[in-house]
């Protein structure tokens, strides 16, 4: 046997070992974790479900630029597959639908695809749901579903161009393995348009921040569609169809859908004014100080993250008086497309008391971060300003 053949074995096992010591881990994980969910700025993660599992990111580790796997937001329907039945020795993606040869790729057939590495954010579509009022029904998600990683895989483009697609085709249905625990229940079957899908950027990603891909994030290949919310970023996929239409079913036809214009909290919505989720929109959260948090004289370096989905960051802004006045921010670190942007403040408080940190964001085309956002029937895209309430001591 040859060394390359050996090594590549070895590599297989240690992935196969990790993904399993992955699932291990999170299962012994999982009581500490619903600790935390009674004081919810200190834990790894705060539970918001516990089965399938749902938790967020504490804004505090929106300090740093990427967000460590193992803090993570997680947000899944049905929680993951089975290890066994996406261990790489039996996963298998197949490729069909508006194709001229249809595929199907073992692990090892994707690696021969040029392998590319992205950062990019991803957010779920109902981050900030529990600001929205009147309130709306679903996970009560308040900042941190959110993070920023380091993603490595091969171009969507580059497996459908293998694959050949024909004229008619329009959208790309993407499926993963995880499948419902009632039958009765919809597949999260979605779909994306065929310009994000051939989108030089829309990768299918085994590696996040330089790990294999974490059982919970999708393990062993995800979608990413830089710059757009998470719901297109399908986890554990083992299906792509190329097709004439938007994916039938619940969750690309009723779910993730939100009114073209703006309506009055429970009126009644003809289906037509609804469209798929897809940009994410401008946005900025305070990371440190935080709710809670004392501080002294100073300077405070207040800090926090800004991001807007297809356009970059052009300013951020800090109010320490309800929004009457406000003052210009730093932005630091690295500027990357689809990446959050880190910035900074130095700020003196002048007296003790407890004082609200606003904070706002504006885009390179114009679009400002709103005091809050219009309400819609789900609770998607949450964007008003991020607000921390601390308490100064001098
Ligand atoms: N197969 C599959 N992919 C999925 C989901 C899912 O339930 N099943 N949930 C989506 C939603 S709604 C979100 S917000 C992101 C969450 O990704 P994360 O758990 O890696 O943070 O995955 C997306 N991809
Ligand atoms: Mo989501």
């Amino acid at each position: 046997m040859s060394e390359s053949v050996s090594s590549s074995r070895r590599t297989l096992f240690k992935r196969m070992a990790e993904i399993i010591g992955g699932f291990a881990a999170w299962r012994q994980v999982r009581p500490a974790q619903a600790q935390q969910a009674s004081s919810p700025e200190t834990g790894p993660q705060t539970v918001r479900v516990m089965r399938p599992y749902d938790a967020e990111t504490p804004v505090r580790e929106f300090t740093s630029y990427l967000t460590p796997n193992h803090r993570f937001f997680v947000r899944s329907h049905f929680g993951p597959p089975a290890p066994e039945l996406i261990a790489e020795a039996n996963w298998r993606l197949h490729v069909g639908g508006l194709v001229a040869h249809p595929l199907e790729l073992t692990f090892k057939d994707l690696k021969e695809f040029e392998q590319v590495t992205i950062t990019a954010m991803v957010q779920c579509s109902g981050n900030g749901r529990a600001f929205h009022r009147p309130k709306v029904p679903g996970v009560q998600w308040e900042r941190g579903a959110v993070g920023n990683a380091q993603w490595t895989g091969v171009r969507l483009r580059d497996v459908l161009a293998k694959a050949g697609i024909r004229p008619s085709a329009k959208h790309v249905q993407l499926q993963g393995a995880d499948r419902p625990v009632v039958s009765s229940v919809p597949l999260f079957t979605r779909s994306i348009p065929l310009e994000k899908a051939v989108h030089p950027d829309t990768i299918l990603a085994y590696d996040m921040n330089g790990r294999p891909l974490p059982l919970l994030h999708g393990a062993p290949l995800r979608v990413m569609t830089p710059g757009w919310m998470a719901d297109s970023c399908t986890k554990w996929l083992t299906e792509i169809t190329v097709q004439a239409n938007e994916a039938k079913g619940y969750y690309m036809q009723t779910a993730y859908r939100v009114p073209v214009t703006a309506i009055q909290p429970n009126s009644g919505l003809p289906g037509t004014s609804m469209v798929p989720v897809e940009a994410m929109v401008v946005k900025s959260l305070i990371a440190s100080p935080t709710n809670g948090d004392q501080v002294g004289r100073g300077p405070v370096t207040v800090q926090g993250v800004a991001w807007s989905g297809e356009a970059s960051v052009a300013t951020v802004e800090l109010s320490f008086d309800d929004g009457k006045t406000w003052e210009q921010a730093r932005l630091v670190g690295e500027d990357e497309p689809y990446a959050w942007r880190q910035w900074q403040f130095l700020w003196r408080p002048t007296a003790a008391g407890a004082v609200t940190i606003l904070c706002r964001a504006t885009d390179a085309v114009g679009q400002v971060q709103p005091q809050a956002s219009p309400w819609n029937p789900s609770g998607f895209l949450w964007n008003g300003w991020d607000r921390a309430t601390v308490t100064v001591v001098l």
